[in-house]
């Protein structure tokens, strides 16, 4: 049976909870000694408004900010973070740490943590699902930054996407960050469109905190991309509501950018249109807040309790 748009809505939100939640213990597992991550907190919504509108044979490429886009495909909190502690029962044996994952069994190709290593690999994933590899009508996301963006690698992927007609969705969160650096110091505000269609390719530039509006335009996109195999772009407009990697104390950060951003903060502004909408009342949100919280707090002993891998086993799946 179909889920009603409510349960779907209600679905949405339950994910975004667990992913921010997953992600605020990694920044704490971090403090602690562990390695460190770049949390997505304050993106969430482009995660999983971009995510559930595609199938699962369709393959996902990330970048360094890849908890949200894993969890938000169904990843096991059990597995990431036994991942990010270099255990066994890590999604990669525990051979890439936060910011190499990569998942067969979701179909996540590869987090890049080479800014843009992404978009240098997936024309080739989209090139191979035209010429037949996987699902027929299988397409490809790529996750990408603002600072990606401004990389020439950008330009690259874009051009081959355009001429040879791949099925390609390019998802930039423009976060408004690149690093230490506020992106309107190395590019124009609206230049992340203009640049992709300059390349003859059909953009759309969205309220990324607004989970519902991104929803709906990578379900247009994908719809897209499905009937005629050629590429689309989605600007999704964002913030990073913590600093670049886990102890990042953001004292370079304008305090009143940082304010407007956390009012307009993607989990809050759906919790209350599903409470103005009589969908979610006090005693439900506390159900699930509960539920997640002990789902995070079960991973974190799993990881802990996960062997680490066996020495002579590391060089195995390394090919270079
Ligand atoms: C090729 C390359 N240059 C520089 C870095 C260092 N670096 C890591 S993340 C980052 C910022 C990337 O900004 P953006 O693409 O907007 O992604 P965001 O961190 O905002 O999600 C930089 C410069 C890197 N990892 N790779
Ligand atoms: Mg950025």
């Amino acid at each position: 049976m179909n889920a009603s748009p409510t349960q779907t809505l209600l679905r949405q939100f339950q994910t975004l909870l667990l992913i921010r939640s997953c992600e605020e213990q990694l920044v704490e597992l971090n403090r602690q000694g562990a390695p460190d991550t770049c949390s997505s907190i304050g993106q969430e919504a482009c995660a999983v408004g971009v995510i559930d509108a595609l199938e699962a044979r369709d393959r996902i490429l990330t970048n360094h900010r890849s908890a949200a886009h894993l969890i938000a495909r169904g990843a096991d909190p059990k597995r990431l973070f036994a991942e990010v502690l270099g255990r066994v029962d890590g999604y990669c044996g525990g051979h890439s740490g936060t910011l190499h994952i990569a998942a067969r069994e979701l179909g996540v190709v590869l987090t890049s943590t080479i800014v843009g290593g992404e978009l240098s690999l997936a024309p080739g994933v989209a090139l191979a699902q035209k010429m037949g590899q996987g699902d027929p009508g299988a397409i490809t996301a790529v996750f990408f930054g603002d600072g990606a963006a401004c990389e020439g690698i950008f330009h690259e992927a874009l051009n081959l996407a355009a001429q040879w007609q791949l099925p390609l969705l390019f998802v930039c969160e423009n976060n408004q960050w690149q690093a230490y650096v506020h992106r309107l110091e190395t590019m124009a505000d609206n230049a992340i469109t203009a640049w992709a269609e300059g390349h003859g390719i059909v953009t759309e530039s969205i309220d990324g905190n607004d989970l519902e509006a991104v929803h709906a335009a990578a379900t247009r996109a994908v719809a897209a991309i499905r009937a005629d195999s050629r590429p689309r772009f989605l600007e999704l407009r964002t913030y990073r509501l913590r600093g670049h990697s886990g102890q990042d104390d953001q004292a370079y950060v304008d305090a009143e950018e940082l304010h407007h951003w956390q009012s307009r903060d993607p989990l809050r502004r759906l919790q209350q249109r599903l409470t103005e909408a009589g969908q979610l009342d006090p005693n439900t949100l506390e159900a699930m807040t509960r539920e997640i919280r002990s789902r995070v707090e079960e991973a974190v002993a799993f990881a802990h309790a996960s062997p680490w891998p066996d020495v002579a086993a590391l060089i195995h799946p390394v090919y270079a």
